[in-house]
């Protein structure tokens, strides 16, 4: 039995990226389906408080972002590879979707599927932006988000012109991944791909890689399994406190910089480096666990 455990629900494109990924890579996985809103006890319990999804566990190392996810598959499972050195740009492109592209895919699939969105959903959704979420408001956004994803993804469309296959170049690479995760969820609302056609037989192509092996669990097996292991050695090459000043063994707070209300997680700083950060949590359910988060997205201070 394979012990990376994947927690997420199936509508989540963030979770459709590691997925995909794992399809790829032709890798066995366990799945444990999470609330699509909160609260998401199981969940807060293995991750400190971290709530979003897709959360990768194994034994008592939970590793939260698919960035850092998609690095620790990487790490395990390194071929076929996608990992950036073999294409170009692939960091950049993943900003671009973050921190642009997933907000218009966002704003068009929820408008166009507005009147069979559940109210507690909205509700949720509100809570977490900080901001109001009304049906009406989000169908009036649908032509403006539709005619920027069309811009933008004209972009995609005369970049994959070349001979290239990926947009990450011969090799499919993170920003093919996030790229796709992202697109998939415009599918998701009725995009149309088909003024597209190179972006489309590349959506075919990364969607034909299915999601590898997956296994059904519980959360109870993995709180379980949480609770009965150990967190595993740090990896970190060197565990000098870097530029943000901050030491190791003081308690610190992680929290993402998008949607990040409510998600703070607090813990001792066990390790630390440009890329990087971990939190020794002790929980209640689960016991000592370390939590992993990537700098990049994250907001580092102390607690
Ligand atoms: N930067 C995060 C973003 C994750 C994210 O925003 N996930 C969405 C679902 S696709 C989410 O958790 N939404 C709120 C929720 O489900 O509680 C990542 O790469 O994992």
């Amino acid at each position: 039995m394979s012990d990376l455990i994947l927690h997420h629900y199936k509508e989540s494109p963030y979770a459709e990226k590691v997925r995909t990924l794992m399809g790829h890579k032709g890798i066995a996985w366990q799945s444990v389906t999470v609330p699509r809103i909160a609260p998401k006890p199981d969940l807060t319990a293995l991750t400190g408080g971290y709530r979003k999804v897709p959360v990768l566990q194994r034994g008592a190392d939970i590793f939260c972002d698919t960035r850092l996810i998609c690095a620790e598959i990487e790490r395990l499972h390194p071929a076929p590879s996608a990992a950036a050195a073999q294409g170009h740009f692939g960091a950049v492109i993943e900003h671009w979707v973050d921190v642009h592209l997933f907000a218009k895919a966002v704003a068009y699939t929820f408008g166009r599927n507005a009147d069979h969105l559940p109210d507690a959903l909205l509700a949720d959704r509100a809570a977490l932006r900080g901001a109001p979420l009304e049906r009406e408001a989000l169908k009036a956004a649908v032509p403006l988000a539709e005619q920027e994803l069309r811009r933008h993804l004209g972009w995609v469309e005369a970049g994959l012109q070349a001979p290239s296959p990926f947009v990450n170049g011969k090799h499919p690479g993170p920003g093919d991944f996030n790229l796709y995760a992202t697109v998939w969820f415009a599918v998701q609302g009725r995009f149309d791909l088909t003024p597209f056609p190179a972006l489309s037989t590349w959506f075919g192509r990364m969607q034909g890689m299915g999601h590898g092996q997956r296994a059904d669990s519980t959360p109870e097996a993995a709180m379980a399994i949480a609770a009965e292991s150990r967190p595993r050695p740090l990896t970190y090459e060197s565990q000098l406190p870097d530029a943000s000043g901050l030491e190791l063994g003081q308690m610190v707070c992680v929290t993402p910089e998008l949607l990040g209300h409510g998600t703070s997680v607090r813990g001792e700083l066990v390790g630390i480096d440009g890329e990087r950060v971990s939190l020794l949590v002790l929980s209640e359910r689960c016991g000592a666990l370390h939590v992993h988060f990537p700098r990049q997205g994250y907001r580092l201070m102390a607690a």
